[in-house]
């Protein structure tokens, strides 16, 4: 059970009131190793890694919350196939400009390379039994999965958005989502980015034109609502 909508910026959210828990799908995007961890792509770019890892806590707060309700849990990892045959040559070549490159070998193992120690999900974080991972090869969680055939045959209307990083995979998977009709909220505390610039003017850019990818709110106020209805 959910207690909505709730205060959200430009609009309490959902746009159509009260929708039963069953039809929402909270996505947890990419939190993995190399976006947030020791050692992993994030890091080996030179980025400060407190930026990507602060939402770590709020998500894991979150998650205990969601976890007593119906909604859906469904966590993403950005990766490729070990034989790169998923890579395109210019994704590669740009990552060979800044890091050791995806594919090749670092501290945390082959960079972005499903298996790999870095691709893993944070401990912190780790899905649980029944949640749903989708594996991507791009930004967007929509692209080249089968995620929209999952959330479509569940009757998930709604998605709840967190993770990192804000201006890439968070923001490309809620433009997505949002053009399919999917009504959109991310939870500004459960998100992060390499530089703080980009996670403000993605969650800023949310809000134009009246909310032109869906809506922004924190995790408390989305806690509020779970607790609430639980009352
Ligand atoms: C990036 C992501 N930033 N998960 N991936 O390359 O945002």
């Amino acid at each position: 059970m959910i207690d909505l909508p709730i205060d959200a910026q430009p609009y309490h959210w959902p746009f159509d009131g009260q929708v039963p828990a069953e039809k929402i799908a909270v996505m947890v995007i990419d939190m993995q190793v190399d976006f947030c961890g020791k050692g992993g792509y994030v890091d080996s770019m030179g980025y400060d890694l407190a930026l990507t890892r602060d939402c770590v806590a709020p998500i894991g707060r979150l998650l205990d919350a969601v976890r007593t309700t119906d909604m859906m849990v469904i966590h993403t990892r950005e990766g490729h196939r070990p034989e790169l045959v998923d890579l395109p040559a210019n994704k590669r070549w740009r990552s060979e400009q800044v890091s050791p490159g995806i594919g090749n070998p670092g501290p945390c193992g082959r960079i972005l390379t499903r298996g790999e120690p870095g691709w893993q999900i944070v401990p912190e974080l780790a899905p649980v039994e029944g949640e749903i991972i989708i594996d991507k090869p791009g930004k967007g969680s929509f692209y080249a999965t089968d995620l929209e055939h999952v959330l479509r045959t569940q009757g998930i209307t709604h998605i709840v958005l967190t993770g990192i990083t804000t201006d890439v995979c968070v923001h490309t998977t809620m433009r997505e989502a949002n053009d399919r009709g999917f009504e959109c909220l991310l939870l500004t505390d459960c998100t992060g980015a390499t530089e703080i610039k980009h996670r403000d003017a993605a969650i800023t850019m949310i809000g134009m034109q009246g909310g032109v990818f869906g809506a922004t709110t924190t995790s408390t106020t989305f806690i509020e609502a779970i607790e609430s209805a639980g009352r």
